[in-house]
């Protein structure tokens, strides 16, 4: 009797052992193959309330940071672009085109904030390099504001604006800092975009098949980098009404916009862009070409922001 019981207690114990490690890696299979086949992942409640109060106060701070450079713009009579040229170690602050005293972005945030950058490399660098089992590297980082009134994003795909950098593909994280929801401009992603152009004139089959093909855009004029909406208006898109601490991982050749901010509140997001590190680190040369070159129109691609052709 006593041996059965031993047994029997040995089997519960190894079938109870390997249930947590089974299950982590039905997680990560489940996730890595949702993320293959659609190009994005969002998870929700990623980042703890606690993680969430940190990052509220980095786009504050981040904030209070842009202002007051956008007060020694205006007192020195030296424009934004300009100080970010004389200033290498400052934040790339760019205006809304539609209302230039509002704030729309600002960047390199990562080498302004240390603490930051450790917070989010040990956190969605890390997820990213387990989830795609390779090792990922940061390419660039943002946080859009979007106060009320604050501008539209049109239908577009990253790459483009990014294929003059080495890297042949990308992966942004958006970091949801305020709930959004569908008056405030939330992001749109495009659901099944493959399938949605598979046999349409003027794109490749085989890169759509690969799901890195660059649908046709407008190129010059304030609507730069938006898809034709011959073919936008095909797409069918899924609104990520998303709560503070949700994180979005979305692919450079997913289509994907948001709308202008309707209400009264703001709409913060932080964007964190990664690439392969086999492909290389660009995160230097990426802000040094752009604040030595900051209205060229492949910085503004699709944005509510001002450039030389737009
Ligand atoms: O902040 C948004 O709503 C859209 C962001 C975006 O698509 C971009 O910055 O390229």
């Amino acid at each position: 009797m006593r041996i059965w019981c031993v047994i029997i207690a040995c089997i519960w114990m190894v079938g109870f052992s390997q249930e947590p490690f089974a299950s982590t890696q039905n997680g990560w299979e489940e996730r890595r193959s949702f993320f293959q086949k659609n190009g994005y992942l969002w998870i929700k409640q990623f980042y703890s309330p606690d993680q969430v109060l940190l990052l509220k106060d980095w786009a504050d701070q981040i904030h209070q940071s842009s202002l007051t450079l956008a007060a020694l713009s205006k007192s020195s009579g030296l424009p934004l672009q300009i100080l970010a040229q004389k200033m290498r170690g400052s934040l790339i602050v760019v205006p809304e085109a539609g209302n230039p005293s509002q704030i729309c972005r600002a960047e390199d945030l990562l080498s302004c904030y240390p603490d930051l950058h450790q917070f989010v490399f040990g956190t969605l660098t890390t997820y990213l390099t387990t989830l795609l089992n390779e090792p990922y590297t940061l390419f660039k980082d943002k946080i859009n504001f979007k106060w009320p009134g604050g501008g539209a994003f049109p239908p577009h795909q990253d790459f483009p604006a990014f294929e003059f950098f080495g890297p042949r593909e990308h992966v942004s994280v958006m970091v949801c800092i305020d709930r959004a929801t569908l008056e405030n401009g939330c992001l749109h992603i495009a659901q099944n975009w493959r399938e949605t152009f598979r046999g349409m004139d003027g794109i490749d089959p085989q890169l759509l098949e690969n799901g890195t093909a660059v649908l046709p855009y407008i190129v010059g004029g304030k609507n730069h980098g938006t898809i034709q909406p011959l073919y936008a208006d095909k797409i069918s898109w899924l609104p990520i009404e998303a709560a503070p601490g949700d994180v979005v991982f979305f692919n450079s050749y997913i289509p994907h916009y948001s709308e202008p901010n309707r209400s009264d509140a703001p709409r913060r997001a932080m964007f964190f862009t990664h690439n392969r590190l086999k492909e290389g680190e660009y995160r230097e040369t990426y802000y040094y070409t752009k604040r030595a070159d900051p209205d060229n129109p492949a910085f503004h691609f699709a944005t509510p922001t001002m450039s030389r052709m737009k």
